[in-house]
C-alpha cells in the first residue's frame, strides 16, 4: 500500500503521518502539503486543489490510499469564504474524483461538527439531525460528505469519513478554527502564565485528544466494508467549557490567569452542539475514547513544560 497524506503538516497531518511511518514504513507513506514545515519530516509541494498535480503524483509513487486532511478551517474560513470553498471544494472533489479513476483501495477524510447550525439540538447530537450550517467550512464539510456518500452510492469509492469535536494536541498548532482555545490556553499558560481566551467563559463544545484523534482513525479505516453502515460517523471525546478548561489549567499552572475577550469566533461556537452522539461509532466499528479533560490536561502540560525546558 502507498499512502498519500495531504494537509501533512496540519494539526491532525503532523502526529499521522508519524504513526503512519511506524504503522506501514516510511518508503509507503508519502506526506503532501502547500506549506513548508513539517516536525520530524519533509513533505512534498502538492496543491490538492489541482487535479493534474494530484494525478500526475498518484501515477509517480503509485499511490493506493489517500488521507485527506487539507483543508480551510472555520475561523480563517470566514475571514477568507471564498478561498475555503476554493480549497475544500475543490479539494475533495479531486479527491474523490482521483479515487474513481485510479479505483483507489481506500480514503479517508476528515469531517466537523461544523456540519451543524443552530437548528440542530445541542445536546448529544445524532449524525442525521438537520444540517444547516451557517459557515463557509459548515457548508464545505456537508457538501463533502453528500459526494463521500455519492461516489460510494454511484462508483462503489470506498470513502471514510469522521466528525471531529475540536481536536487538542501540543506538536503542531491548530490552524485557524473556532476551537482553538482549547490549545491556546494550554500553551499560553506554560509560556505567559496568563490567556486572553476569545470565547465567553459558558461556551460548552464537545473534544478529543489526539492520541483518541489517531485511533478513531485507524478504527475505521480498519473497520471491516461490511460493518459499516454509513460514510461518516461522529466521535467525540468529552465536553467542556471554556472555564472548565481554565479551572483545568489553574490546578496545573499555579498562578494561572485568565480573561475571557470574545471575538467573531463566538458566534460560530454558539452554532456548533455542545454534545454529540457517537454511538453508531461504537456499535459498528467498537470505537471509544480513552481521553478526558483530567487525563488530558495532565498530558498536554507535561510535555508542553518539557518542550518549552
Ligand atoms: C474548527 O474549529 O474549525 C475545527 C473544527 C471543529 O472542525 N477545529
Amino acid at each position: 500500500m502507498n499512502i498519500l497524506i495531504s494537509g501533512a503538516n496540519g494539526q491532525i497531518g503532523t502526529e499521522l503521518t508519524m504513526h503512519l511511518f511506524q504503522r506501514y514504513g516510511k518508503d509507503s507513506v508519502f506526506p503532501t502539503d502547500v506549506r513548508e514545515g513539517g516536525d520530524g519530516f519533509v513533505s512534498d509541494y502538492l496543491d490538492i486543489t489541482s487535479r493534474d498535480a494530484l494525478y500526475e503524483y498518484i501515477r509517480t509513487h503509485n499511490i493506493t490510499r489517500i488521507y485527506h486532511l487539507a483543508a480551510i478551517l472555520s475561523g480563517n474560513g470566514e475571514k477568507n469564504p471564498l478561498t475555503a470553498y476554493h480549497v475544500n471544494m475543490e479539494g475533495t472533489l479531486n479527491v474523490l474524483e482521483a479515487c474513481r479513476e485510479f479505483s483507489l483501495e481506500r480514503v479517508f477524510s476528515p469531517s466537523s461538527i461544523a456540519v451543524y447550525g443552530g437548528d440542530a439540538p445541542r445536546q448529544n447530537t445524532p449524525e442525521d439531525s438537520i444540517l444547516k450550517p451557517e459557515t463557509m467550512y459548515g457548508i464545505t464539510k456537508v457538501s463533502s460528505e453528500l459526494l463521500f456518500d455519492y461516489y460510494h452510492r454511484r462508483y462503489g469509492c470506498d470513502v471514510r469519513s469522521l466528525r471531529f469535536p475540536g481536536v487538542i494536541s501540543y506538536k503542531a498548532e491548530p490552524g485557524g478554527g473556532s476551537t482553538d482555545f482549547a490549545v491556546d490556553i494550554f500553551r499560553q499558560a506554560v509560556d505567559q502564565g496568563h490567556y486572553s481566551c476569545f470565547v465567553r467563559e459558558d461556551s460548552r463544545l464537545p473534544f478529543m485528544y489526539m492520541p483518541d484523534v489517531i485511533a478513531s482513525i485507524d478504527g475505521l479505516m480498519d473497520a471491516p466494508q461490511g460493518s459499516l453502515r454509513r460514510r461518516t460517523y461522529n466521535v467525540t471525546g468529552f465536553s467542556a467549557s471554556a472555564g472548565d478548561f481554565a479551572r483545568e489549567v489553574s490546578s496545573l499552572v499555579p498562578g494561572f490567569s485568565i480573561e475571557y475577550a470574545p471575538d467573531f469566533r463566538q458566534a460560530i461556537v454558539d452554532q456548533w452542539p455542545e454534545s454529540i452522539d457517537d454511538g453508531p461509532a461504537r456499535n459498528d466499528w467498537g470505537w471509544k475514547a480513552e481521553y478526558d479533560l483530567t487525563s488530558l490536561g495532565k498530558d498536554m502540560i507535561q510535555h508542553l513544560k518539557s518542550s518549552s525546558a
